[in-house]
């Protein structure tokens, strides 16, 4: 594709809906009756945090049972073959665009296997549940552990360096997101405002689809592959 060096890559729960992981708004998006605005604030932690560990538990012991999808794989493949910048930026907490072999990736939304210290601010990689809320493996401190997880409210991580890439970016590429969650639904706008071409993959229009210069409307699985195909071909 001439003119093309740059890109960014944004990818949200569709991505993984085919290995197995449920969005987050679609008929199976509720977790025991909760929607996840109702679990994923710093509000509901100091609420009920045995209810809020039992959510993410409960999502981090399932990652052990799904592997990375067609569409996980091809964006690994066009972040080793791609010679200009490239930047996955992904709203998922999951692990599966590292385990397909993406480098360039960035977790805005933090990763379910990492934890933080509210008391010490260490941040460790956790494989585990946390139960009722584990002492700091670091500096001891009793119930101030929490899941690494970017919740409303709170500041979604390397927004500097996001906004440096989508300020540089030819191409912005939003795949498997409902375009309901900021900053994230915004990003389409920057790369308006560069002048970048926008693409986004999804398995239906999403809330800023008007947005996009082109819209693709099928599974990850499928258009993601094929995209990668012809970028690479050139
Ligand atoms: C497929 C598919 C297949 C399915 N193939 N596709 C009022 C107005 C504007 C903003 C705000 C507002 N009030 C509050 C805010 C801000 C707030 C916000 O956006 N709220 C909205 C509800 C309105 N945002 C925040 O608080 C963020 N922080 C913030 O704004 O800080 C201030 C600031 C930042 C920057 C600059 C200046 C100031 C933090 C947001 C944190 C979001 N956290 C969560 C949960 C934690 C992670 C976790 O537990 O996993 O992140 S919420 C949840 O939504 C999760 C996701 O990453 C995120 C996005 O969801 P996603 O990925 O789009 O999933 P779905 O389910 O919605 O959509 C899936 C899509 O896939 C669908 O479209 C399907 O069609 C598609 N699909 N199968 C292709 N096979």
């Amino acid at each position: 594709m001439p003119d093309i060096r740059n890109i960014v890559i944004l990818t949200g729960a569709g991505i993984s809906a085919e290995s197995g992981l449920a969005t987050f708004r679609g008929p199976d998006g509720l977790w025991e009756g909760h929607r996840v605005e109702d679990v994923a604030t710093p509000e509901a932690f100091v609420r009920d945090p045995v209810l809020v560990h039992r959510f993410y538990d409960a999502r981090r012991a399932n990652l052990a049972t799904v592997e990375p999808n067609a569409a996980h794989r091809a964006l690994a493949r066009l972040d080793a073959e791609w010679p200009g910048e490239l930047l996955i930026v992904t709203q998922n907490v999951d692990d599966l665009h590292e385990r397909a072999g993406a480098r360039r990736l960035l977790h805005m939304h933090g990763e379910l296997k990492s934890a933080w210290c509210r008391a010490c601010d260490a941040r460790m990689a956790w494989d585990g549940g946390m139960g009722e809320g584990p002492a700091c493996p670091e500096c001891g401190a009793a119930g101030r552990l929490r899941p690494d997880i970017v919740w409303f409210g709170e500041m979604p991580y390397g927004m500097e360096r996001i906004d440096r890439a989508l300020m540089e970016a030819d191409l912005f590429v939003s795949i498997g997101t409902s375009g309901n969650v900021y900053p994230a639904a915004g990003f389409v706008q920057t790369a308006r405002y560069v002048h970048a071409r926008t693409l986004e993959m999804n398995l239906e229009p999403s809330l800023g689809s008007y947005l996009f210069d082109e819209s693709r409307i099928g599974p990850a699985g499928k258009l993601v592959p094929e995209w990668v195909d012809d970028i690479l071909a050139g």
